[in-house]
């Protein structure tokens, strides 16, 4: 029994030795120290032996058994070693390897000129309104001066939905609402972007496009702090050189009006494509607030004047950047999109 018990030392020592990976190891213990293994399977059979050599065998298998758990152990820690070393050899970071970019969304023109535009106007104390794109016929033209059959409805071709309501073709369709929700409370100041219609479609112009509208109301309100906020306002959005043209023009709710024009950005006036070698640029509508209106609304127009102001700013946001065709920024490219997070001023 004595080399039975050898026999198994040496080959147990030898197969541990040789074991290549913790599987093979915990198989190996099984098979040597394991409820039926090799060595337990010798204790079992102690009885058959005589008492004086019993205690010699038991002995001998505790000894081995020793030996071999303390081989097991040995082993296990140098196969851990060698598996974590494997792995932190896949694993190795390369700390020189450029990071990968994070896509970020970037702001569309757009928004980029409304805000730049509210955050101006909201400085001088105006408030930023808003109104419905689904309008009534009565407020997008009979309450501004524009009653039923009234030649000037054919400046804007509309997109009516039934013979009472429409999608809005002005942003001066809520001059009439902020006006008849306040009834001579004064001062009104407010600034209105949004969304309006138009049956149109070409380079230049939209279906769908977004206007800014400026509307005070108070007392001794002149053509003159009309002249000085569209400087401003011009001023700040293009630059301090821009100079104001002021043209006589006609909208049925002011009077009197004006169509403003603005020294070419790009060729500080005197004649480039984009002013078509005019030096002006065409931006703005404006005029005082009609009597009319102001009467329909619920103001006394001999004791409150006011002015008005209206642009397009798809075509503010097309000089502002540069871009050629008012049809980009409503196709969402997202190439065309990330341009403009280079060009902020
Ligand atoms: C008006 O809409 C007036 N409500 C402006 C106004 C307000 C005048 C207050 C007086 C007082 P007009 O139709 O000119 O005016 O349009 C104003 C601007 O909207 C234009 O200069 C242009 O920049 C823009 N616009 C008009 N139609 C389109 C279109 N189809 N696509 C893109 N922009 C447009």
């Amino acid at each position: 029994m004595k080399e039975q018990i050898e026999q198994i030392k040496e080959n147990s020592i030898k197969e541990l030795s040789n074991a290549k990976d913790l599987k093979e190891l915990n198989d190996l213990k099984v098979k040597y120290l394991g409820k039926k293994g090799e060595l337990t399977q010798v204790l079992k059979t102690m009885g058959t032996l005589s008492t004086e050599e019993r205690p010699i065998i038991g002995s001998l298998v505790n000894k081995v058994r020793d030996e071999l758990n303390e081989l097991i152990e040995n082993k296990e820690k140098q196969l851990k070693q060698i598996e974590l070393n494997q792995k932190l050899e896949k694993e190795k970071i390369d700390v020189t390897l450029p990071a990968s970019k994070n896509k970020r969304g970037s702001k569309h023109p757009l928004n980029r000129v409304i805000e730049e535009i509210e955050d101006l106007f909201v400085s001088m104390g105006y408030d930023v309104v808003d109104g419905p794109e689904l309008e009534t016929d009565e407020y997008c033209f009979e309450r501004l001066n524009l009653p039923k059959g009234h030649p000037a409805r054919d400046m804007q071709d509309s997109f009516y939905i039934t013979t009472e309501y429409l999608l809005r073709t002005q942003t001066s369709a809520v001059q009439a609402r902020v006006m008849m929700a306040n009834k001579e409370k004064t001062p009104i100041r407010v600034i209105v972007p949004g969304k309006t219609y138009r049956r149109e479609d070409d380079a230049t112009h939209s279906h769908q496009f977004n206007q800014v509208e400026g509307l005070v109301i108070d007392e001794n309100i002149t053509l003159a702090h009309l002249k000085g906020t569209l400087e401003v306002f011009m001023r700040k959005l293009l630059g301090e050189n821009t100079q104001l043209r002021f043209r006589p023009s006609y909208f049925p709710f002011t009077e009197p009006s004006y169509e403003v024009d603005v020294s070419c950005f790009k060729c500080g006036g005197k004649g480039c494509n984009l002013c078509k070698q005019t030096g002006w640029i065409e931006l703005l509508g404006a005029g005082m607030v009609h009597p009319n209106v102001l009467k329909m609304n619920g103001y006394d127009p001999e004791k409150y004047t006011g002015f008005a102001f209206g642009t397009g700013l798809d075509r503010l946001a097309m000089f502002k950047y540069g871009i050629t065709d008012m049809r980009y920024l409503y196709r969402n490219d997202v190439r065309f999109l990330t341009q403009f997070d280079q060009m902020d001023t």
